[in-house]
C-alpha cells in the first residue's frame, strides 16, 4: 500500500492548530476561551475531516472518470463505534493532533470521551459491515455502504435492581461532525396504492400507482482507508415527509393533520429495531427495508450509472445483500428495469441476477425472515406481483428438471402457504443472487446440507463460503496500542495491512524477554480497563485475577447460562465447604450483553447474572477470589477496552448455532485463549492455533444431531451429575433472590424440561475444560506462550482477507490503482 504524503493545511502542528482555531471560530462561532468541550471536539473532528476532504473529492472524481465496477453493500445495520481515533489513524494525523491540542491547552482524551458512538446496529452483523467498509477503503476497492440513519440507535441499557431497563439512544443530540447531509440528493420513495396495466403504443405494461411517498435524504460519512489516501463513502438515508404531502394538508388549514403526516413519514428512520435473530413481522420494519434499498438503487442509477446503457449495470455494480433485510431490493430493481426502463422481463432478470449476491448470517430457523403476502401486497403491491412472477418462472424450471415432484416444489417455493401465505426472503435471495455465502466454513456447509439442500442441488456452484474477519486497525492497533507497539518492534509495520505477517511472531513465543513484555502489556491493559470501568460503573478487575470474559448479545443459543452454572458451581463448592477458597484460581468474570426488549428469557438471564454477582461478590467466604462484573450497555467503545485486557474468551454456543462469531477473532488476536465449542469460526481458530492453545469442549454438531434424534432428556443429566444438581438447586432455592424461589424458577425449569440449546448436556464437559484452564493458567510462562501463538496464528481473521475472498469468489471488483 502506498503511503500518501501528509500535506495540506493540517499536515504540520502549526497548520493543524491554525485550522483547528479557524474551525472553532468560523464553524462553531466561539473563541477558544469560551468554547465548550463539544465545540472543541467538533473543531478537532472538522480539522481531521478537512484533511481527508481533498482525498475524498479526488476519489469521487476518479470514479466518475474511470467508471470502475464497485460494491454497493446494502445493510440495515452499521455498528461503527467512535470515529475520531479511527480517522486520526487512517489519516496519519494522530501525533500531530495530539501535539496541536496540547499546544492549545486541550486534553485530547477529553475530546475522545466526548464522542457518542453511532450504535446503528445490534451486534455481529452490524459490526461486520463496519469492518468490511474499513477494509474495502484500505484495499482501494470502490465501495458505497448504503443503510439507514436511525435517529435512535441500539437502546442504552441500564440495570434497575439487576434487571435490564432500556433507554433511548439519542446519539444525535449534540450533532455529529462526521456527517454531510445532502438534501439536494433526496430520492422519493413510494408506498402503498395499487397496480394497473396500460397500453404503451400497442404494448401492454404494468405500473404502480402509489398511495403515498416519503423523501429519503442522504447523509454521507467518510470511510478513510488506512494511510492510503483513499476515502470511500457510507451513505445513510433519513426519512422526511414530502413537501407536497405537507402543503396540501397545510393549505386546507389542518395543521395537526399535517404534523401527523410528517411524524408518520419520519418514523421510518426513527429507531433501530433491537431484535436480534427473531424477526418482528412489523410493518414499520418492512417500510424501513424498502425505504433504504429503493433510495439506494435509485441513487446509484442516478449518480453513478447516469446516462450509460442500463445493460452495462452488471459491469458497474454488485449489490451485496447483508442477510435478508435488504432483499426487497431484488423486485425493486426488476420493477425499475421493467416498468420504468421498459426492458423485457427476461433481459431484466438476466441483469438482476448478475447484480446481486446474498450473505446469510444465521442458522436459526426462527431468524429466517418471511413477510406475509397480505402485508407485502398492501405496502408494495407491484413488488408482490413481481415476486409471484419470479417464483412462477423459477418453479417452472424446477419442474422441468425434476418433474412434478410436488413435495419438492412446495419446499422450494418462494411463497410458503403455512401458517399463512408469505414470502420467504432467504429463498428469494437465493434464487436471485449470483452467489450465496455463509460466514464460516461450518456454517456454509450446514447452509448447503441442512438449510437449503434443494437449492444447492438445483444451483451447483452458487453456494460458497467467506469466513468473517475483523479490522486489525480498530481492534488491534487502536484498541491495543501496547501490543501493537510490541509487534511492530518485533516484525515492523507491515502487519496492519497484511495480517498474515503476524506469523513472524511465532519464534518470539520462545523468547523470555518477549514473553515478559507481552505479559506486561496484558497487565497494563487490565489497568486501562479498570480506569474506564471504575469511572463508568465503579467496578474494578481485582489484582492477580484471571480475566474471564463473555461479551455478546444475550441469546439462549449462545449459552450465557453455561457460564452462570460454572460460576455457581465454584461458589457452591466454597460455601458448602467442599473446597477451600484458597485453592480456587482467582478469577474476575466480565459479562456484557443486551437482551432484545421483548425476549423475556434473555432478560431473566441478565437478572440472574446480576443476582449471582451481588451474592458472590459480597460473600466473605469467597475471600474475594471470585468476582462477577456486568457493566451495563456493552458497546463497541467498551469492547475496545475489555477485549485487550482479557485472558480467557468464552465462545460457548451450542455447536451448529453460531454462524461464525467475530468476537472470538478479536479476543484471539489480542492474546486471549479461547474456551469454546466446535462451532462457527471457533473451528477455524482452533485449526490455526492448534489444540494445545485452545480449550475445546462440548458436543460436535453431528453429536448434537444424534442426541436430539435419540431423544434428549435434560433431567437425566441433572440427575447424573452432582455438581450440576447442586448448582441448579442453589439457584432454585432462592439463594440469589432473597429466598424468593419464583424469580428464577422459569430458568431452572426451562433447563430441566426443555433446554433447546443443550446446556445441561454440555455442562460436565465445560466444567472439565475450565479445570484445564485453571491448570494452564497456573503456569504463567506456558500460558503467555500460548497467548502469543494465538496472536501469531490468527492473521487469517483480518477482514482484509474476507474482502479478498469476496472479491475473488463473488464480486470480481479489482482495486483502483
Ligand atoms: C430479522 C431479525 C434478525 C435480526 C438480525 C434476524 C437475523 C439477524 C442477524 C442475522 C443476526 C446476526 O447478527 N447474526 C450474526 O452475524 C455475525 C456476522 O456474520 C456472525 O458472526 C454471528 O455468528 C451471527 O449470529
Amino acid at each position: 500500500l502506498a503511503l500518501a504524503p501528509v500535506t495540506g493545511p493540517a499536515s504540520s502542528v502549526d497548520g493543524f492548530v491554525r485550522q483547528f482555531l479557524r474551525n472553532l471560530n468560523y464553524e462553531r462561532g466561539v473563541p477558544l476561551s469560551a468554547s465548550s468541550v463539544n465545540d472543541r471536539y467538533f473543531a478537532l473532528a472538522m480539522t481531521v475531516r478537512d484533511y481527508l476532504m481533498a482525498r475524498w473529492l479526488e476519489d469521487l472524481r476518479r470514479q466518475r472518470e474511470t467508471k470502475p465496477k464497485g460494491v454497493c453493500y446494502l445493510s440495515a445495520e452499521y455498528l461503527l463505534g467512535r470515529q475520531l481515533d479511527n480517522n486520526l489513524l487512517a489519516s496519519g494525523l494522530g501525533e500531530i493532533a495530539t501535539e496541536a491540542m496540547a499546544q492549545c491547552g486541550i486534553d485530547i482524551d477529553e475530546m475522545r470521551a466526548q464522542e457518542v458512538e453511532p450504535g446503528l446496529g445490534n451486534g455481529g452483523l452490524g459490526r461486520l459491515a463496519a469492518c468490511f467498509i474499513d477494509s474495502l477503503a484500505t484495499m482501494s476497492v470502490p465501495n458505497v455502504g448504503y443503510g439507514i440513519r436511525y435517529e435512535y440507535g441500539i437502546f442504552r441499557q441500564t440495570f434497575v435492581d439487576g434487571q435490564q431497563v432500556e433507554q433511548p439512544d439519542a446519539w444525535l443530540t449534540l450533532g455529529s461532525p462526521w456527517e454531510f447531509p445532502h438534501p439536494e440528493g433526496a430520492r422519493k420513495v413510494a408506498f402503498g396504492g395499487h397496480t394497473e396495466t396500460y397500453d404503451d403504443g400497442g404494448v401492454t405494461r404494468s405500473r404502480w400507482v402509489p398511495g403515498w411517498h416519503v423523501q429519503a435524504v442522504p447523509y454521507n460519512y467518510m470511510v478513510p482507508g488506512y494511510l492510503n489516501g483513499r476515502v470511500n463513502t457510507l451513505r445513510l438515508w433519513s426519512a422526511v415527509a414530502t413537501d407536497a404531502f405537507d402543503l396540501r394538508i397545510f393549505n386546507s388549514g389542518d395543521y395537526e393533520e399535517a404534523v401527523r403526516a410528517q411524524t408518520f413519514a419520519e418514523n421510518i428512520s426513527k429507531v433501530l429495531y433491537p431484535e436480534d435473530s427473531t424477526p418482528q413481522g412489523k410493518e414499520l420494519r418492512l417500510q424501513q427495508q424498502y425505504f433504504f434499498v429503493a433510495a439506494s438503487i435509485s441513487d446509484f442509477l442516478a449518480t453513478t450509472l447516469g446516462d450509460d446503457d442500463i445493460a452495462t449495470l452488471p459491469d458497474r455494480v454488485i449489490f451485496q445483500l447483508n442477510d435478508t433485510h435488504p432483499v426487497i431490493a431484488v423486485p425493486e430493481l426488476m420493477r425499475v428495469l421493467v416498468d420504468e426502463r421498459h426492458l423485457e422481463w427476461d433481459a431484466a432478470w438476466e441483469i438482476t441476477k448478475q447484480c446481486f449476491a446474498y450473505t446469510c448470517h444465521t442458522l436459526l430457523p426462527e431468524a429466517l425472515e418471511v413477510w406475509s403476502v397480505d402485508l407485502l401486497g398492501r405496502l408494495l403491491p407491484r413488488h408482490l406481483e413481481i415476486i409471484y412472477r419470479i417464483n412462477d418462472d423459477f418453479l417452472d424450471e424446477v419442474r422441468e428438471r425434476f418433474g412434478d415432484d410436488e413435495m419438492r416444489i412446495r419446499n422450494m417455493s418462494i411463497i410458503s402457504e403455512f401458517p399463512e401465505r408469505s414470502v420467504r426472503m432467504a429463498y428469494l435471495a437465493t434464487v436471485a443472487g449470483s452467489k450465496v455465502n455463509g460466514v464460516a466454513e461450518l456454517h456454509s456447509q450446514l447452509l448447503r446440507d441442512k438449510v437449503l439442500p434443494d437449492f444447492n442441488e438445483f444451483f451447483p456452484g452458487k453456494f460458497t463460503n467467506v469466513t468473517n474477519g475483523i479490522t486489525p486497525r480498530r481492534f488491534v492497533r487502536l484498541a491495543n496500542p501496547g501490543l501493537s507497539e510490541l509487534i511492530t518492534e518485533a516484525i515492523g509495520t507491515g502487519w496492519l495491512t497484511d495480517l498474515e505477517r503476524l506469523r513472524e511472531l511465532e519464534s518470539y513465543a520462545e523468547n523470555p524477554d518477549f514473553r515478559a513484555a507481552f505479559g506486561e502489556v496484558k497487565a497494563a491493559n487490565k489497568r486501562r480497563l479498570n480506569e474506564v470501568l471504575f469511572e463508568r460503573d465503579g467496578f474494578e478487575v481485582s489484582d492477580g485475577h484471571m480475566l474471564d470474559v463473555m461479551v455478546k448479545r444475550l441469546h439462549e443459543y449462545k449459552r450465557q447460562m453455561l457460564k452462570v452454572l460454572h460460576i455457581v458451581t465454584q461458589y457452591e463448592s466454597i460455601t458448602s465447604g467442599r473446597v477451600e477458597a484458597a485453592d480456587i484460581q482467582p478469577r474476575t468474570f466480565i459479562f456484557g450483553a443486551k437482551a432484545a426488549p421483548g425476549y423475556a428469557m434473555a432478560k431473566r438471564i441478565i437478572h440472574l447474572v446480576n443476582a449471582v454477582g451481588s451474592v458472590v461478590n459480597a460473600d466473605p467466604r469467597v475471600e474475594g477470589r471470585l468476582k462477577v462484573l456486568f457493566p451495563p450497555n456493552y458497546n463497541v467503545t467498551l469492547a475496545e477496552r475489555v477485549i485487550p485486557a482479557a485472558d480467557l474468551s468464552e465462545q460457548i454456543s451450542l455447536a451448529g448455532k453460531e454462524a461464525s462469531g467475530t468476537g472470538n477473532m478479536k479476543f484471539a488476536l489480542n492474546g486471549a485463549l479461547t474456551i469454546g465449542t466446535d462451532d462457527g469460526a471457533n473451528v477455524e481458530i482452533r485449526e490455526l492455533v492448534g489444540d494445545d492453545n485452545f480449550f475445546l469442549f462440548g458436543m460436535s454438531e453431528p453429536q448434537v444431531e444424534d442426541l436430539w434424534a435419540a431423544g434428549y432428556k435434560p433431567a437425566d443429566f441433572y440427575q447424573a451429575d452432582d455438581n450440576l444438581r447442586r448448582a441448579m438447586d442453589l439457584i432454585a432455592s432462592g439463594a440469589f433472590s432473597d429466598g424468593d424461589k419464583s424469580v428464577f424458577e422459569p430458568i431452572v425449569s426451562n433447563l430441566l424440561y426443555d433446554d433447546r440449546f443443550m446446556v445441561l448436556a454440555d455442562y460436565s464437559s465445560y466444567i472439565a475444560a475450565q479445570a484445564r484452564v485453571d491448570a494452564a493458567y497456573a503456569d504463567t510462562d506456558a500460558w503467555t506462550r500460548s497467548a502469543i501463538l494465538n496472536v501469531a496464528r490468527c492473521g487469517f481473521f483480518s477482514s482484509d482477507r474476507s474482502m479478498r475472498d469476496y472479491i475473488d469468489r463473488i464480486w470480481h471488483t479489482p482495486p483502483m490503482l
